[in-house]
């Protein structure tokens, strides 16, 4: 008997995750000859906007640039009915992409992938399933997300709640209506931010505890920008480049000056047309040295501080929501919809938990700083254990058995925040040490992706295969991460770019600042020069 060499259960590639990832994975390495299994834990696609439905929900990149450039005809066809789309229309334009371009035919929906182990006889992957199916693979894509292993913190008490609880990142799919309720929100990253105004409004009491104040400006939300709508219908090709080859994966003129180098009076108005246009990045983006220099930093935050003085009518109220001692723009900015006006409603309490620490939950509430909050509901804006999470909650096994998980104990090490040593064949989509979370992901997953397509085909045509990073490239490639992260204010600040929201979790600087046009050129000077930095090879046995 000869053993198949294709098949369902024996695919060339699997693709972990339906997100914007594993779709367009799935969608381009078929389009390269190679036979493909999809999984995917949820009931259907859309990975992080299948997850996330808690109310207010939407992106805070604009969403001509939030969605899929690898197709003009994808692009003219689907009109976003906001500069800033809604979940449900973001989860709906991927269950189109999945559709358009008959993608569900190789999706296994409902079905969690548990375990990959690198076999060295055959070098495939073993994959298996928590439906209890096996699978063997040459290829292993791993389109598993970024922000998606939620964080529950160990707060004293947290399961005697009596009442519903709730993790923004697994929203339930019926509508939650907290009417007539007293709620309780833990948490004021982006996910709280977006949620508060709204819960507010249907609440009859709401209690917001905040540990860490955060910097939002207004998104101003409506119609898409007809601007950048009519140059990705005029001018496809290169607004495409140019989306591609900027920094942060956005159209934005750079910044070419320094903060102290205007005078107080054009800084000022510079920083006030930002606030106006409602953009997440606007005014860090006003120039250039925001993030790496203290002073420069110093007067955005101050700017914003004061917009926050003049939106929140109780000094003291303010006072707490205003960050102070970290560096503007060092945690993930936030743009939000009424979230500061939110806290002059008399049905909004807020808790600033650094001065009154949460003591533990109760089955009727939390007590914190002593006080009793009576609550009937509790939802947790809590975060996500942020990019190695949701690759380290697989059993994934390189050469020698060794697990990923111990590899990395003291942190990822990657090399192009694509590939690891030891780990043949497997590839991330924006793991840890590329551009990925300080980008635009879309554009960095369309990247990622089609890099990878190059490799594969790359391999199949020279008859190697097999591929693995070379262990010197991935640490001189994760000492450069470090190194540029560390020319930054970044790594001074408690954030989950720095994995600080994850107690014992190791102190690493996870994405690659070097911007997603610079690393993009990077990446693809490896391609055209052989790909240095890996090993390629024969297979064992085929
Ligand atoms: P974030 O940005 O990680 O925010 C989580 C929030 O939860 C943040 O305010 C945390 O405070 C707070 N938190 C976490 N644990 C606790 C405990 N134990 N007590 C009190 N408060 C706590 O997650 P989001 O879901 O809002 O956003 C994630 C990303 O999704 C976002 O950055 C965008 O990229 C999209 P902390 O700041 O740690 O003091």
């Amino acid at each position: 008997m000869t053993t198949p060499t294709s098949g369902p259960d024996r695919p060339d590639a699997v693709v972990v995750g339906a997100g914007f990832a594993g779709l367009y994975a799935l969608h381009l390495l078929r389009q390269r000859g190679l036979s493909v299994r999809l999984f995917e834990a949820g009931d259907d696609v859309g990975g992080t906007w299948y997850w996330n439905r808690y109310p207010g929900a939407r992106c805070d990149i604009e969403s001509i640039f939030y969605s899929y450039s690898f197709d003009e005809d994808l692009k003219r066809e689907w009109q976003w009915s906001e500069r800033y789309a809604a979940q449900p229309e973001i989860l709906a334009y991927l269950q189109h992409v999945a559709d358009r371009f008959d993608l569900r035919r190789d999706i296994t929906l409902s079905t969690r992938v548990e375990s990959a182990h690198f076999d060295e006889a055959s070098d495939r992957w073993t994959v298996t399933t928590d439906a209890g199916e096996t699978v063997s693979a040459q290829h292993l894509v791993l389109g598993v997300g970024l922000l998606s292993s939620t964080n529950l913190p160990q707060i004293p008490g947290r399961d005697d709640f009596a009442g519903p609880t709730y993790h923004t990142g697994a929203w339930p799919h019926e509508p939650v209506d907290f009417s007539g309720q007293r709620v309780g929100v833990i948490g004021t990253g982006s996910s709280g931010i977006q949620l508060i105004p709204l819960v507010a409004e249907q609440a009859d009491q709401l209690t917001v505890f905040q540990r860490t104040p955060n910097f939002s400006l207004p998104a101003r939300n409506g119609e898409p920008d007809p601007r950048f709508v009519k140059r990705f219908h005029e001018d496809f090709e290169n607004a495409r480049e140019e989306l591609r080859n900027s920094s942060y994966g956005i159209l934005l003129e750079p910044p070419t000056r320094s903060a102290l180098e205007v005078s107080d009076e054009e800084r000022e108005a510079t920083y006030r047309a930002r606030w106006e246009e409602g953009t997440l990045t606007g005014i860090l983006q006003a120039y250039n040295d925001h993030v790496r220099n203290h002073e420069a930093n110093h007067h955005a935050a101050e700017f914003v501080r004061a917009r926050i003085a003049e939106m929140v009518d109780d000094p003291q109220v303010a006072d707490d929501l205003t960050p102070r001692g970290y560096a503007y723009g060092t945690k993930r900015p936030c743009l939000d919809t009424d979230y500061y006006a939110t806290y002059n409603r008399d049905n909004v309490t807020l808790v600033n938990v650094r001065r009154d620490p949460i003591e533990r939950i109760t089955a009727s509430g939390i007590v914190a700083g002593g006080v009793r909050h009576e609550l009937d509901a509790l939802v947790f804006a809590t975060g996500y254990d942020a990019m190695t999470g949701p690759l380290l909650g697989i059993d994934i096994r390189g050469r020698g058995g060794v697990r990923l998980a111990d590899k990395w104990a003291e942190g990822p090490v990657t090399y192009l925040g694509i590939s690891t040593a030891g780990f043949p064949n497997m590839f991330m989509i924006c793991g840890p040490g590329s551009p990925s979370a300080l980008s635009n992901a879309v554009v960095s997953i369309e990247q990622h992706v089609e890099w990878v397509a190059d490799l594969l085909t790359h391999l199949r045509e020279s008859d190697t295969e097999v591929v693995e990073a070379e262990a010197g490239a991935e640490v001189e490639w994760s000492e450069h991460v470090q190194a540029a992260g560390r020319m930054t204010l970044y790594p001074e600040t408690d954030s989950w770019y720095m994995g600080a929201n994850i107690p014992g979790k190791p102190r690493v600087f996870l994405p690659y600042i070097g911007g997603v046009g610079h690393y993009r050129q990077h990446c693809a000077r490896i391609a055209r020069d052989g790909y240095p930095g890996f090993a390629l090879r024969r297979p064992a046995r085929r």
